[in-house]
Parts: C-alpha cells; sequence; structure tokens
C-alpha cells in the first residue's frame, strides 16, 4: 500500500512537472483529483470498509490528497512565476536609451504669410476681422449683389451644407471671405478699415485650384474714400510684403458684382530675378451702392473700396514656390524650408 501511495505521488509530481501551461496543468490535475481521478476512486472506495478501517484509510488518503494538492499548488505557483518572467524579459524597456525628443512644430508658410498681412495692414489702422467658414446664402452672395441665377450659387461650384440656419436659409462654406466684412460692416460705425483674412472654399481642383484656399479682403468705408486711397494702400501694402520699392502697379478693368467700378491689381517688379513681368495679384473695385446698402448705410453718403487677393497667390510670388499644391502636400522637405 505504501509503494502504491509513493507511487502516485510520484505519479503526481512527474504530470505536474511535465505541464508546462496552466491548461495542461488543469487537466494533470484532474487525473488525480477529479471526478474519475485516482483519489476519487479511492475515497469510493472506503465505502466497503468498516467503520475503524474506513477512518484510518480516510486520513490517510487525506493526507495524500493534502501532499498532492501542494504539489498541485507549487507546480502552480511556478508557472505564474515563469510567465511573469517570460513578460519581463519580453517588455523590457531600457530606460536609460535617450529620449526620442518633442519635435517643434513649424508654422505654415502661407500662414506666414497671413501674420504679415494681418501686421501690415494693423499697422496702416485697420482692424482684424474673423468669423464663420459656414455661412448662409444671404451673407455669402445676396448681399454682395450677386443675383439668385448666378452661377457662382450653383452646386457645382460652391460647397453647400445639408442643413439651414435659423431664418430657413441655405448654409454653405464660405466662397470669399467677403460675407465677414459684411458682418462686420453691420456691427461697425464707419469708418468701416478692417481686412478679413481667412480660410475659403469653392469645388475646384487642378493644378491651380485647391477646394480650400486662403484668400485676405480688405474693406475701407467713410465718407471720401477713393480709389486713389485703394491704390496708395495697396501699392504700399506690397512694398511691405515685397520688401521693396522696386515695384510697380497697374489697375485694369474689370467685372465683380460687389465693386463698380471694378479693377484687377497686377504689380510689376521694376528690379530683382522678376524684373518686367506683370504679374495678378488681386482683385478690386469700389464698393457698389447695393453692398452699401446692405452695410446698413447709406450710399449717396458713405463710399469706399475693397480689395481680395488670395495668400496662396502672395506666398507662392514671395518665396519663389511654382506649385500651388505643395502646400496641400505636407511634404516635410518642403514644408521645413520656411522653418529655420
Ligand atoms: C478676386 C476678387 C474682390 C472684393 C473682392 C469686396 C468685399 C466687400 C464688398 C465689396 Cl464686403 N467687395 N471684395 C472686391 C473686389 C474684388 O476679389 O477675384 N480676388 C482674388
Amino acid at each position: 500500500m505504501t509503494q502504491k501511495v509513493n507511487d502516485l505521488i510520484e505519479q503526481a509530481q512527474q504530470q505536474f512537472a511535465q505541464a508546462t501551461d496552466a491548461a495542461s496543468l488543469e487537466n494533470a490535475k484532474a487525473r488525480f483529483l477529479g471526478k474519475q481521478g485516482s483519489l476519487t476512486e479511492m475515497m469510493k472506495g472506503l465505502a466497503k470498509l468498516d467503520a475503524d478501517a474506513k477512518r484510518e484509510e480516510g486520513a490517510r488518503i487525506n493526507q495524500i490528497k493534502q501532499q498532492i494538492e501542494a504539489l498541485l499548488n507549487a507546480r502552480r505557483a511556478a508557472l505564474a512565476q515563469a510567465q511573469l518572467e517570460a513578460r519581463l524579459a519580453a517588455e523590457t524597456i531600457d530606460v536609460t536609451l535617450p529620449g526620442r525628443g518633442m519635435g517643434a512644430g513649424g508654422i505654415h508658410p502661407v500662414i506666414r504669410t497671413w501674420q504679415r498681412v494681418e501686421e501690415i495692414f494693423k499697422s496702416i489702422g485697420f482692424d482684424v476681422a474673423d468669423g464663420p467658414e459656414i455661412e448662409n446664402d444671404w451673407t455669402n452672395f445676396t448681399a454682395l449683389n450677386n443675383p439668385e441665377n448666378h452661377p457662382a450659387r450653383s452646386m457645382q461650384d460652391t460647397f453647400y451644407v445639408d442643413m439651414k440656419d435659423d431664418n430657413g436659409l441655405p448654409l454653405l462654406l464660405r466662397t470669399h471671405t467677403s460675407p465677414m466684412q459684411v458682418r462686420y460692416a453691420r456691427m461697425n460705425k464707419p469708418p468701416i478699415k478692417v481686412i478679413a483674412p481667412g480660410r475659403t472654399y469653392r469645388v475646384d481642383s487642378d493644378a491651380t485650384h485647391s477646394p480650400m484656399f486662403h484668400q485676405v479682403e480688405g474693406l475701407w468705408i467713410d465718407e471720401n474714400i477713393s480709389f486713389a486711397d485703394l491704390k496708395g494702400v495697396y501699392t504700399d501694402f506690397l512694398r511691405c510684403f515685397f520688401e521693396t520699392d522696386d515695384l510697380e502697379l497697374r489697375f485694369r478693368p474689370s467685372f465683380f458684382p460687389f465693386t463698380e467700378p471694378s479693377a484687377e491689381i497686377d504689380m510689376m517688379f521694376t528690379s530683382g530675378p522678376n524684373k518686367g513681368r506683370w504679374l495678378e495679384i488681386s482683385g478690386s473695385g469700389q464698393v457698389h451702392p447695393d453692398v452699401v446698402r446692405n452695410f446698413g448705410l447709406d450710399p449717396e453718403r458713405y463710399i469706399g473700396f475693397a480689395f481680395g487677393s488670395g495668400l496662396e497667390r502672395l506666398t507662392m510670388l514671395r518665396y519663389g514656390v511654382n506649385d500651388l499644391r505643395q502646400f496641400f502636400e505636407g511634404d516635410l522637405r518642403f514644408l521645413r524650408q520656411f522653418n529655420d
């Protein structure tokens, strides 16, 4: 009998040792302590014995059971420890390695232009206005004298939002920053002297157009603001912006619904690598009387100019960038050049 017991304990020890994971250990346990396990079978044998023998044999079986359970627990602990050690080895980090460092972000070239334009116009007394990129069609089109059936209002040209505003007006992504100037003019008393830089959106995407682009518009309204003021302000702006006095402007007649008369502004460097070539730089004009009325002002009394320029265009000319798409690709080799 003692031999049999020793064998049983030894068997358990061997089988537990062979189990290399929790599942196989539990299988091994079942062979000894489970419903049909060796010890359970021994227990069943007790029924046949008389009271004294039953007590003696029962105590013995219990002892064996305790020994086997002790072996099982020891093996369980050993497996858990081994698993923990494997994990610790696999997940080791070398805390003495140098850190990766925090890459400092940089300012996008178009945003540099935006900041520069703000500084220059602030220095000559212009306010800077900022407002919503989702506009209603009155502020974006109607107030600016765009007729109801103007092609710019079509789904082909403008991104509409699938919602109406509180007054039931269609909502859209602003196609220019003029609506901000309309809001500003309606909230402030003349003289109105403001620029509105910001993101604008049109359904247009090719080598020279991006569906999102940046614009700066300017507006100066008072009792006696003329085209001569426009020419003076815009010439000074360009000379500051390009850091040269060797620069000429010319106004070419044009048409915009919100200005009358209207003009394209061309510029020409009179020295440097780009000298002698006329470059289109901005749209402009005298604010249309209907638009002045939509500002809430009397067009018999108030008059002034407005202009609209592309920030990408200004940036390309200032830095000699020849492909608009570079601004939107996020290629660090390009962007880093503006952040030394
Ligand atoms: C263009 C045309 C222009 C304006 C923008 C403007 C704004 C108000 C009233 C009247 Cl609130 N006009 N803005 C005027 C003329 C031209 O931009 O094609 N720019 C690149």
